[in-house]
């Protein structure tokens, strides 16, 4: 900043007005310092004003910076929370999860939610829905959720996990009962500015008479089941999966992915009457159209990312203060 003003400026502790219509920040971001009003007509010399073209992690260091010196900031007349800025936003892992703390600068979940309970019942509902429909994008954009490769040993999760991060990560051996650890990487998901990461995680495929070592491999993985956003259940089409594993799955919400893997092997039992929703087939020629076709279902989900400027919940106690509305 020193050097973008001069580099004999004095800097003094001020506060930081963000400008309304730069909440683009993966595009740029225009900040506003004065020592007078921003009011039009103002005296011009009052104002500095900067434009950087350099992405979230430029955005982000200055803010850091700016309120370790002691800067303020607000945002047309508000304040805007430290909590929000500082740790929320900051924590941003993409610039489309940006955006969606970017919205909150110009109003917050608690403020948006006081005026809605001042309208009409119908018009309130209809505004409860149309939020509500944003729900899933929270979670996924609020910190980096986490998807997670389980099911029975040997079924081709390794295999899974090392194709998708397009690298040899971890050991994919015809031994059952290879991986015994979470393995984890992040993994972006969707295309340019509606891009989003996620922790891919590879995870033990022993459950039933697991002892010692593999206990503790099997504790982890059903502790990973229970905080994973979603689980692609991988099977194997020679084997037939326990009433354990087929347990988990039906214990899980009914958006997790499967797949029957090893399809190139004779299947030995009804995947259709067994599983309990469609599965998506893989062998290993059809690796690359397995993976874009997981992609295109967790996308699909998800539905169009939201807009620039739109209120998004971000946490259950934000998603719970919608539903009483
Ligand atoms: N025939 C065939 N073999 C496969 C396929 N996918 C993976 N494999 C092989 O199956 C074996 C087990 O694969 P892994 O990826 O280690 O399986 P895993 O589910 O991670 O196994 P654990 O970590 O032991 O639970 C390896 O020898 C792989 O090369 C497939 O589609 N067809
Ligand atoms: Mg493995």
């Amino acid at each position: 900043m020193r050097r973008l003003l001069g580099a004999n400026t004095a800097l003094e502790v001020g506060k930081v007005v963000l400008n309304r219509n730069s909440f683009a920040f993966d595009e740029c971001l225009c900040w506003c310092r004065s020592t007078g009003d921003m009011q039009e007509g103002a005296d011009p010399r009052t104002v500095v004003e900067i434009h950087l073209h350099g992405g979230f992690g430029v955005a982000a260091a200055l803010r850091t910076w700016l309120h370790k010196q002691g800067w303020t900031e607000e945002c047309e007349g508000q304040a805007v929370s430290a909590d929000l800025s500082q740790q929320t936003f900051l924590q941003a892992t993409s610039p489309l999860a940006a955006r969606i703390f970017a919205a909150r600068l110009g109003g917050s979940w608690d403020r948006h939610l006081q005026k809605l309970r001042a309208l009409a019942p119908a018009q309130r509902q209809g505004e409860k829905e149309r939020l509500r429909a944003w729900n899933d994008w929270g979670k996924v954009l609020a910190g980096v959720p986490k998807l997670l490769l389980a099911g029975p040993p040997n079924a081709g999760k390794s295999t899974l996990f090392n194709a998708w991060l397009q690298e040899r990560r971890v050991t994919a051996n015809e031994a059952a009962g290879t991986t015994r650890d979470l393995v984890t990487a992040p993994l972006r998901l969707g295309q340019g500015a509606e891009a989003f990461v996620v922790t891919l995680t590879d995870s033990a495929g022993v459950w039933e008479q697991a002892k010692g070592i593999d206990q503790a491999a099997v504790a982890m993985t059903k502790a990973a089941l229970a905080s994973a956003w979603r689980v692609i259940w991988v099977f194997d089409a020679a084997e037939a999966p326990s009433a354990q594993i087929l347990a988990a799955v039906a214990d899980r919400p009914a958006h997790d992915p499967l797949v029957l893997n090893r399809c190139d092997r004779a299947a030995t039992w009804p995947a259709e009457k067994v599983l309990p929703r469609p599965f998506l087939r893989a062998e290993p020629s059809s690796q690359a159209s397995l993976l874009a076709a997981l992609e295109r279902q967790l996308l699909g989900q998800l539905g169009p990312a939201p807009p620039i400027n739109q209120l998004v919940a971000t946490s259950q106690a934000e998603r719970d203060a919608l539903e009483a509305l």
